[in-house]
């Protein structure tokens, strides 16, 4: 299948699926709360994700795990900011995680580059204009309602044909507040109002993402579709987060071998070889061959 190209203003085209790598600065994300609460270790964190492979770091400053309740507006930009500026600062394509226009706003203005809304502009009211004045590329994941009672929300004639449908009508939303169409990118929002069968089918129908003609974002780092999958044989319980990265990485790769523009994850380094290799496969090996080769190395 030929990779579809976008034209994203301010973002490279790296001729393959980009790594989106996680910085959440919270205390309550469900795989990783607390760990980048402290601004100094969110920006090593970050700098660590961007050495390791990623091409964009996206930094939220508020859970969204199911259950989650908010935290106030001051809050959420004390936590990003100083995060967000010394990261642009230092040259990385940072992203911002928020469902507030000001956020994001404020945050563009400290050199994030993407704002990644998982309300795709329906949380705040504000956030499509707001994100059509800063011109930077805006994020549009399925979203059905806040963390509080999204699991409620998980209910769909036909997943795949319903989600499109809905994230359709949310493009042209904040499109008709501004947002220049050539910006918007889609995201099926895995998690978010859905139960693991929806996840599932939302990831095996990445075709019908593609056909949208819009760069496809695909977060599946560590959810719990993917804790489900791999339960404990013996006790039925789900594999703890922070076991999920091989999985993550393997559904990852999948995506980008179908299409998918970037993969969002917690932990970069395998998703980055693997979305490399998948590369090197579709060109067969042309990215690798132009690459200096050392005579004699055969391991
Ligand atoms: N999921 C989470 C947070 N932000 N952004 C996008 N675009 N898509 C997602 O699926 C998404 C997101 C929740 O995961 P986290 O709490 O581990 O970051």
């Amino acid at each position: 299948m030929k990779r579809p190209s976008h034209e994203l203003p301010g973002v490279p085209e790296w001729g393959r699926c980009a790594v989106m790598g996680i910085v959440n600065v919270t205390p309550d994300s469900f795989s990783d709360g607390g760990r980048w609460l402290d601004p100094g270790r969110a920006v090593d964190r970050g700098l660590l994700l961007a050495e390791q492979g990623a091409d964009i770091v996206d930094v939220g400053g508020e859970s969204t795990r199911p259950g989650a309740t908010r935290v106030s507006e001051e809050e959420e930009l004390r936590r990003v900011l100083p995060v967000v500026r010394a990261l642009a600062d230092r040259g990385v394509l940072v992203s911002i995680d928020t469902m507030r226009a000001r956020v994001a706003e404020t945050a563009v203005e400290a050199g994030a580059r993407i704002v990644n809304d998982v309300s795709g502009g329906r949380a705040d009211p504000g956030m499509a204009h707001a994100a059509a004045r800063t011109g930077v590329p805006f994020v549009v994941m399925h979203w059905r309602g806040q963390s509080a009672r999204m699991d409620e929300l998980a209910g769909y004639e036909d997943v795949v044909a319903d989600v499109i449908r809905e994230v359709e009508r949310q493009m042209d939303a904040v499109v008709s507040a501004g947002v220049d169409p050539s910006q918007v990118i889609v995201d099926p929002g895995l998690g978010f109002a859905k139960r693991r069968q929806d996840d599932w089918a939302l990831l095996a129908s990445l075709e019908a993402w593609t056909a949208l003609g819009r760069p496809v974002l695909v977060a599946a780092s560590r959810k719990r579709f993917l804790g489900e999958l791999l339960a404990d044989p013996a006790t039925g319980e789900a594999r703890p987060a922070g076991s999920r990265d091989a999985a993550t990485a393997a559904a990852s790769v999948l995506a980008a071998a179908r299409g998918a523009w970037a993969v969002r994850v917690h932990e970069v380094r395998d998703t980055a070889d693997a979305v490399r290799v998948e590369a090197a496969i579709r060109s067969r090996g042309a990215a690798v061959l132009r690459q200096p080769v050392t005579a004699g190395t055969s391991s």
